[in-house]
Order: structure tokens, then C-alpha cells, then sequence
């Protein structure tokens, strides 16, 4: 059973030593990516043009809308922008699929009912007008830092998708008119574009878009901008483009031109494309736009980032380590350890101070090392996965560099005792009611989560265990604090970047049991409580991203192996490897698995700011794996061994 979900790991593993794979899902990355094209007088070539149309018309919801992700009921945000997007690529405005979209977004207001961002895409296109957006001021650049709102304390992607909306804001651009966006003014709006209110729009939002409700403190500081917008001095906002430009220089040059993601990607090259026009600036994007792109089965898409693969890497060496049958897999195992060493980040971004980046020497990132931005749990589940090829010969990273992701996670603590993701905590928790973006939340804050916590938490245990002198000890005991004060009544922890309940829980308690919680501890034995009580009948765990946007569990129509996994790794954590409830699922997994050693796919099980889903294409090979190796085999369970 494992040896095979082992041969399929191994079969899939790249040519690097890595795992990669489709980063897909969301449904605004490609339209936006299309409308940067067009306002730099450019489409996606032939074949990525083709890709892409078979991806939105494959993803268009019954109802003729598109969802915020390929799972989501409609909204006009994506609606609209995915409209657009077709009629750029060479879509008639009479194609069927185009009509039923029209008939579901005129009704909504068009571009009048979109998110914010909508909104603003739409503009740079010409196809909404500046004065119907709230204000996005380059100026707050120029605020004292010490300002609890400087937008240096902004959560870096959000941070880093307002820096070029700034700039663009600022120089109101506009991409050169051209018939067909003459066409779509005409048929986007349910009125005569030229009888719109756009002061009123700038409050509208449709119901389907409208997840975070403006807050009484947005509407107030929306109109204080609004006023100085009408009144700002020329000379402080050429100064303000200026420094924006210079940090998205620094974005751009600290990360070899891939930018944090997708959508600054596509913003900071047509910046470029405006400050100097066939620039090498330009060019250097251009040449990195690729990076996003994925061919996949359901067509050409922009992933949510250039990559997954050291996260996938990392996870995957901790399931074949698991599963026992690390001499079987010492092949992988050994090229997955030179991809470990090829991606740590080694430098500090330049001048890290004067652009507010914190040091990132020692730490990993999501995907590759050029991206340039480590991470939090990142580094630590990079860091665990060196720590188990160690004994096994196959470590390639040198001592003092694991000594320096040491100290990386250690410089990201946060004062509650959790870690973020890419930095420490840095603006008030009030600013979160300042989110703008309609369509999701969470965004304006990096703060503690029980996912990165827990994952810092467990590497600085695995590295006091392989270096007994560390002095970490006191960094593990604020954190599994930290992960106790976050358990919720019911006994289950929310997560955050994965689908939902059940992602959390297994954080939070493989947290907990590696820092040596004992199996009878009551945080451990709520959690196990709670697992049980959401077992399904035939034995599986099935939760979906609606679990996520109501902060509820909330079953899928069937099991899902990743949400099992999860489960089952769960009880192992807790103590609970040899219940009923968990030999019920190790059974539903065994027979959920196909013939060809994989399981089928399901729902998407990633997901961001509580709303959007995003897909982990490796999860299936890695999690089933690593649950049926610790759960379906006692003698072969890592941890807490008291308990077997
Ligand atoms: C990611 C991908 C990785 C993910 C983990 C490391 C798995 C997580 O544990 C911490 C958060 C992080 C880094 C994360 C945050 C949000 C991201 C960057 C994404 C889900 C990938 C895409 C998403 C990004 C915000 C998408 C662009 C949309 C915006 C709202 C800016």
C-alpha cells in the first residue's frame, strides 16, 4: 500500500530533486495578467492565449459567472475581470458563454458591483474611471515609519500590491484606447458609461463580493484621503512616485524580477512599462512572466506563485522518512537533499533597512531561492526535513547554515510567543479594519498563526534534540503557549493557509506533542475529542473551504484523504494511534487508494485570507503516505512512542 504511494512520489519527483506542480485555483490571477499585457500594447502569445481560454471557459460557473476560485460561487469581482479577459484574448462579445456572463453581472452593476481590486484593474484599462475608486495615495510613503499605519507595516503582500497600485494610482494610468475598449465601456456597465455616478460607485459593492464589510473606520479614512486627493501638492506626490519606484526597484531586484507573487508581478512590469518604456527593466520582467505560468490538463493558468516546490519538498522527505523506507527511497531522499541545499537563501536582500525587508539570510522560501522571500514555517519544515537526512548521510547543507535558519526563526518571533509568515508582526491588529479588498480577509496584518508556530516550534525541538547545547528552550515554551492560548472551546484550532479545522489541528498538536506534551494533557485530549465527533460514518474526514469563510467545520458530500491524513496524523499525535477511529480511517484511505498506487482527486485543500481556495497538487502524494505510515503501521510511528 505505502510502497506504492512511495513509487508514485518518487516517479514524480523533477530532474532538481524537488516536486512541482500546478499552483492553480484562484480565478484573478490570469485576467489580471491578461489586462497587464494589454495596457503595455500587448497579448499572450498564440499558444498561452489558447491555454488560458480553455482554463476560463472550463472554470465558468452554471450560473455564467466565475467564482473567486475554481470552486467558489460567483462573484463580479472575477465575473467581470474574467469577461474582460476573454474579449482581450479575441472573444466575440456575442459567444454564448460571454452572454449568459453578461446576464449574470449587468444585473449585479457590472464593474459598479466588483471588489475594490476589480475596480482597479479596470482602470488601468480604461474601462472604470479614478475618480469611482477610494484613493490609493503614493504619499503614505512618505508618513514617519514610526506611524502605526506606515504602510511598511502592512502585511509584505498586501504591502507589495498597494506599492505599484500607488504609483499607478498616482499617475492615473491608462492603458491607450483602442475600439475594443470602446467596445466593453459599452458593454460592461448597465447604463451609459458616460451617465455613471463615480463618486457613488466608490462605495458599491455587490452582495456576492462584499466578504469584509467596510468598516465605519474605512469609510473615515476613504474620505480623508478622497479630500486630500482633490487638494494634494504636485511637487510631494512626484516625490512620492519616486520613492515608490525606488522600493519597486527593490522589490524587483531582491527578487530577480519574480516579484513576492503574482500579482505585484504583474503590476510592478507595467509600472515599468509607463516610468521607461522598453526599458531593461521591462525586459527583465518580461523575461520572468513565464515563471508564473502552468500548463496543466485544465489549461493555461497563473499560479498563485512561482512556485511550490520547497514546501512540497520539504513535506515529502518527511513522509518517506516517515514511511520507513528511507534506504528504498534513498535516491529521492538524496536528490530532494541537494534541492534542500540549493534553495536556502544565503544573503540579506540589499539595504534590507531602507526597504523595509527584514534579514532573510539562513531562511527558505515557499518555492525557490531567486524568489527571494523566506518564510517562517518554510524554513522550519525545510530545516526538519535537513534534520532527518542527517543520520542517513544525505544532509547536504553545512553546519553553520543550519545554525543560521536557526537563528532566521528566531529573529521572527513575535512578542505573543507565535511567528507569522515572512516577518514579525509589525502593524496594530486594528488595522485589519482597514482592509479595502472587499474579497478577502486577513490581509493587512502578518500575525501569529497556529500553522507557522507550531512548524517553528517543532523544528527548534528536532534541533535541540541534534544539538543539545542550543538554547532554544525558552522559544519552544512561549510557542506551544502561544499554541495553547489559540485552542478553540470546541478543541480544534483554525487554520489558516489549508482547509480548515482539520489543517490547524494537526498543526497545533504535532506542535504540542513534539515539544512533549503528554498524551493525557487536556489540550491534547479535546483535540482528539473533537477529530472524533467530525469522523464520518465510513471512517473519513471531509472538510471544505466553506470551512474556511464561515469559521465553522463544514463537511464536503464525501471523505477527502487529504482531510483524513490530517485527521490521522492528528491522533497519532495525540496519542490516540491505536483507537477505533483510527483504524476506521486508516481503512477508508487503504481502500480510497487506486490501483496505480494514487488516491483521486478532490476538493482543493490550500487556501488564503479565508476565502480563496488554492491547490496543493502534492498533497495527495505526500499526506496519505506519511498518515499511512505513522497511523496504519504501530511499530513505525514517530511520535509520542509512550503511547503505542
Ligand atoms: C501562500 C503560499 C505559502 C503559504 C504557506 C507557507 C503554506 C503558509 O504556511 C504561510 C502563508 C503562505 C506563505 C502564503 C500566503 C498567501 C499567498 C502568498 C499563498 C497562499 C500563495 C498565494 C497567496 C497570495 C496572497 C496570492 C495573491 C493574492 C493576494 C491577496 C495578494
Amino acid at each position: 500500500m505505502s510502497s506504492r504511494a512511495r513509487d508514485v512520489l518518487a516517479r514524480t519527483q523533477e530532474a532538481d530533486g524537488s516536486w512541482k506542480g500546478d499552483y492553480g485555483g484562484p480565478l484573478f490571477l490570469s485576467p489580471v495578467y491578461v489586462a497587464g499585457l494589454y495596457v503595455m500594447g500587448r497579448i499572450p502569445d498564440a499558444r498561452t492565449r489558447d491555454g488560458m481560454l480553455v482554463h476560463l471557459r472550463g472554470h465558468q460557473n452554471e450560473d455564467g459567472g466565475w467564482g473567486l476560485d475554481v470552486e467558489s460561487p460567483s462573484l463580479v469581482f472575477t465575473t467581470v475581470l474574467n469577461y474582460v479577459a476573454l474579449r482581450l484574448m479575441g472573444v466575440g462579445a456575442d459567444d454564448p458563454g460571454l452572454v449568459r456572463a453578461r446576464e449574470w453581472f449587468l444585473p449585479r452593476g457590472g464593474p459598479l458591483g466588483s471588489g475594490s481590486w476589480g475596480k482597479f484593474v479596470l482602470a488601468l484599462l480604461g474601462l472604470y474611471e479614478y475618480d469611482g475608486l477610494d484613493p490609493a495615495p503614493p504619499e503614505l510613503w512618505l508618513l514617519p515609519r514610526a506611524l502605526p499605519f506606515h504602510p511598511s507595516r502592512l502585511w509584505c503582500h498586501c504591502r507589495m500590491v498597494y506599492l505599484p497600485m500607488g504609483w499607478l494610482f498616482g499617475r492615473r494610468a491608462r492603458a491607450v484606447e483602442t475600439p475594443l475598449l470602446a467596445e466593453l465601456r459599452r458593454e460592461l456597465y448597465p447604463q451609459p458609461y458616460a451617465d455613471v455616478d463615480w463618486k457613488r460607485a466608490r462605495s458599491r459593492v455587490a452582495a456576492s463580493d462584499a466578504y469584509t464589510p467596510r468598516s465605519a473606520w474605512l469609510r473615515a479614512v476613504n474620505r480623508v484621503l478622497g479630500f486630500y486627493e482633490r487638494i494634494h501638492s504636485k511637487r510631494l506626490r512626484a516625490r512620492a512616485l519616486d520613492e515608490s519606484l525606488a522600493l519597486i526597484r527593490a522589490e524587483d531586484e531582491a527578487t530577480h524580477y519574480i516579484c513576492i507573487g503574482p500579482i505585484n508581478k504583474v503590476l510592478n512590469t507595467v509600472v515599468w512599462h509607463l516610468a521607461r518604456p522598453d526599458g531593461p527593466e521591462v525586459r527583465a520582467h518580461l523575461e520572468r512572466l513565464p515563471d508564473y505560468l502552468q500548463h496543466s490538463p485544465d489549461g493555461i493558468k497563473v499560479n498563485g506563485y512561482n512556485s511550490s516546490q520547497l514546501w512540497d519538498t520539504a513535506f515529502a522527505v518527511q513522509a518517506l522518512v516517515a514511511s520507513g523506507q528511507a534506504e528504498e527511497a534513498r535516491d529521492t531522499l538524496a536528490r530532494a537533499g541537494r534541492f534542500l541545499e540549493a534553495e536556502q537563501v544565503l544573503e540579506d536582500p540589499p539595504h534590507a533597512a531602507r526597504f523595509y525587508r527584514h534579514p532573510s539570510r539562513g531562511g527558505w522560501p515557499f518555492s525557490t531561492r531567486a524568489h527571494g522571500w523566506p518564510i517562517s514555517d518554510c524554513t522550519a519544515e525545510a530545516l526538519k526535513a535537513c534534520l532527518l537526512l542527517e543520520p542517513l548521510g544525505l544532509n547536504h547543507v553545512p553546519r553553520e547554515r543550519l545554525a543560521q535558519a536557526v537563528e532566521f526563526i528566531l529573529s521572527l518571533r513575535n512578542r505573543d510567543g507565535g511567528w507569522a509568515t515572512y516577518e514579525r508582526q509589525r502593524g496594530p491588529r486594528w488595522l485589519e479594519r482597514l482592509n479595502p479588498s472587499d474579497v478577502f480577509a486577513g490581509i493587512m496584518v502578518d500575525t501569529s498563526y497556529v500553522e507557522c508556530t507550531s512548524a517553528c516550534v517543532q523544528a527548534l525541538v528536532a534541533w535541540r534534540r541534534a544539538r543539545p547545547e542550543a538554547s532554544v528552550g525558552e522559544a519552544i515554551a512561549r510557542g506551544v503557549d502561544f499554541l495553547r492560548r489559540t485552542q478553540r472551546p470546541d478543541g480544534s484550532w483554525e487554520g489558516s493557509w489549508g482547509v480548515c479545522f482539520s489543517y490547524g489541528t494537526w498543526f497545533a498538536v504535532s506542535g504540542l506533542a513534539a515539544a512533549g506534551t503528554r498524551t493525557q494533557d487536556p489540550a491534547l485530549r479535546r483535540a482528539a475529542a473533537f477529530l472524533k465527533a467530525q469522523q464520518r460514518e465510513d471512517g473519513s474526514w471531509s472538510e471544505t473551504v466553506r470551512s474556511c469563510r464561515e469559521r465553522r467545520w463544514v463537511d464536503g458530500p464525501t471523505g477527502h484523504a487529504v482531510t483524513t491524513s490530517w485527521a490521522l496524523l492528528s491522533l497519532v499525535a495525540t496519542g490516540d494511534a491505536d483507537s477505533e477511529a483510527t483504524r476506521r480511517g486508516v481503512a477508508w484511505l487503504r481502500a480510497r487508494q487506486g490501483a496505480d498506487g494514487r488516491w483521486p482527486q478532490e476538493p482543493l485543500a490550500g487556501v488564503f485570507n479565508r476565502t480563496c481556495a488554492i491547490h496543493y497538487d502534492a498533497y495527495l502524494r505526500i499526506f496519505p503516505l506519511w498518515a499511512l505510515s505513522l497511523a496504519g503501521a504501530p511499530e513505525r510511528r514517530g511520535l509520542p512512542r509512550s503511547a503505542i
